[in-house]
């Protein structure tokens, strides 16, 4: 297997920590979607990171599904309950996670456009639905110790690297300074080494 990622993608880092927490080997190739020479068209269409390339060269994208199929791979610190309600639960907060990215994300090119080009209304309804999107989280997490359940699952993995992300890119949304929970929750996640193992470099 092979995954085609950068090093700061939020979505490539939530599969890399699904990955080391469930001691899945996988070959990293650094691809740089936004170069004019970018090859990352012949393994995903819609010309995007990660991708994971499996040793029959069966191209699996996007992110959700990937994380869903490794998974699968090994029964090693299963991360999505088999079924139902729980199963739904913890892929809504991953929904709610890669909302709150998608979000910022687009913020963030937005603002690589030139000044005058920009759309002040867009990002204020980007911006808009980061700072929902996180006061949900910080809601439904409450005072418990995970997102779901008695222990790390994909959940978690997902709403730590919206947050750290948004921090890395986006600063000014201070969710450590508005959410407390927040802030002890990340704290407890960039402790382990799937996380500290994962920091995005420019
Ligand atoms: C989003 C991937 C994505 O936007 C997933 O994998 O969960 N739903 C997908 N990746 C970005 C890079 S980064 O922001 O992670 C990407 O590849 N953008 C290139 C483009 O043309 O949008």
């Amino acid at each position: 297997m092979k995954l085609i990622a950068s090093l700061t993608s939020p979505y490539a880092r939530k599969v890399r920590i699904v990955m080391a927490e469930k001691r899945i080997e996988c070959e990293f190739v650094a691809e740089n979607v936004w170069a004019a020479d970018t090859r990352v068209g012949e393994f995903n269409p819609l010309g995007k990171v990660p991708v994971l390339v499996l040793d029959d060269d069966l191209c699996l994208y996007d992110s959700r599904v990937i994380a869903e199929y490794l998974d699968g791979v090994t029964p090693v610190s299963r991360l999505i309950p088999e079924g139902g309600r729980e199963r739904a639960l913890v892929k809504r907060w991953e929904a709610l996670a890669d909302g709150i990215t998608d979000a910022g994300v687009a913020i963030f090119l937005e603002r690589k456009r030139d000044a005058a080009l920009q759309g002040t209304d867009w990002i204020k309804r980007q911006a808009g639905k980061v700072e929902a999107g996180v006061a949900a989280a910080a809601r439904e997490l409450g005072d418990r110790d995970w997102c779901h359940g008695v222990g790390i699952t994909l959940a978690d993995i997902a709403l730590g690297c919206a947050l750290l992300w948004l921090e890395f890119r986006l600063p000014q949304f201070s969710w450590r300074a508005q959410h407390p929970n927040l802030k002890a929750h990340v704290d407890k996640l960039e402790a382990r080494a799937s996380f500290a193992d994962s920091i995005p470099r420019v």
